[in-house]
């Protein structure tokens, strides 16, 4: 069932697979901020598609230039004059992009550096692990724009910060940056240095994990999110039975058992 990903087919993404099995995924429209019009959802959908049945161990998921992503496409729409139901459309597309990220079982991580705003937080937040760095800032400028989120938002971005915080920053255009945007949980890592570089490294570790259990943790969770607490814990058991019996975890254990891997240290 592996198939091949031809990376000669993306122009809007830059795709650099590395000999670990991480994945790097570049934006690559930093003239343009890397704003995501149809083209680039379209590569997102596809690479993603593809991701799962690749071989790929693990993304990272990055912005060229000075700035991660900053938004929609807002001279694509103004150009397109779209219809209601075409502009809904495209939101579906972002969906189809943004929940194969969410449920498709790789991990993905990522590197956040200066904007994040609008569909760039949409996209951000439905990677697994977000990386910060000092120039990182956050922000739904939609309600100045006279616009509303449509890639998620209002589900990924409330999950991270609340509701509260999420209305806020969308009838206000509310910024956060630094510690406190990191304290909040728009980040799991705030970074001194390069978030590409921390990225790099959490990318590598989690690619070192059992493809069954990486798979389970990046789709699993989030279905189990979406099901009442009964449904959960009886999907779980399921998941469980498969990712806790598989073959290949039976050298892992085996190390525990004669004492030859690793504990599990405080600095660890
Ligand atoms: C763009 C976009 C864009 C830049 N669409 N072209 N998002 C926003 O409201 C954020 C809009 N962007 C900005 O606030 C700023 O551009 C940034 C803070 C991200 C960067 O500022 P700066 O000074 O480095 O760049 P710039 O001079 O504003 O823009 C450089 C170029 O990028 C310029 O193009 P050029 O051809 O004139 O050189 C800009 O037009 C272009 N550019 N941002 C198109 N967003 C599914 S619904 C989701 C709803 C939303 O995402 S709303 C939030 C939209």
């Amino acid at each position: 069932m592996t198939v091949e990903i031809d990376i000669s087919r993306f122009t809007n993404l830059a795709i650099d697979a590395q000999e670990d099995g991480v994945w790097v995924v570049t934006l690559n429209r930093p003239t343009k901020r890397n704003a995501l019009d149809i083209d680039t959802i379209e590569e997102l959908v596809e690479f993603f598609s593809l991701a799962p049945r690749a071989g790929v161990r693990a993304v990272v998921l990055a912005g060229a230039g000075d700035h991660f992503c900053a938004g929609l496409d807002l001279i694509e729409h103004h150009d397109e004059d779209r219809s209601p139901a075409d502009f809904m459309h495209v939101c579906l597309r972002w969906h189809e992009a943004f929940n194969k990220m969410e449920y498709g079982g790789v991990p993905i991580i990522a590197a956040l550096q200066g904007a994040v705003v609008g569909g760039g937080l949409e996209l951000a937040s439905s990677a697994h692990i977000r990386v910060m760095d000092q120039t990182t800032y956050f922000a739904l400028p939609e309600g100045q724009r006279g616009l509303f989120t449509g890639g998620g938002a209002t589900i990924r971005v409330t999950d991270l910060v609340g509701k509260s915080r999420m209305i806020d920053m969308m009838l206000t255009g509310r910024v956060y940056k630094g510690q406190e945007a990191s304290d909040l949980g728009l980040a799991q890592y705030i970074v001194e240095g390069s978030s590409l570089d921390k990225a790099m490294e959490l990318a590598r570790r989690a690619a070192e994990n059992l493809p069954l259990s990486n798979f389970a943790i990046c789709s699993a969770v989030s279905h189990m999110q979406n099901m009442s607490a009964l449904d959960a814990a009886y999907a779980e058991a399921v998941v469980a039975g498969v990712v806790n019996t598989q073959p290949d975890a039976r050298a892992r254990l085996a190390a525990f058992a004669d004492k030859s891997a690793a504990r599990v240290r405080p600095d660890s």
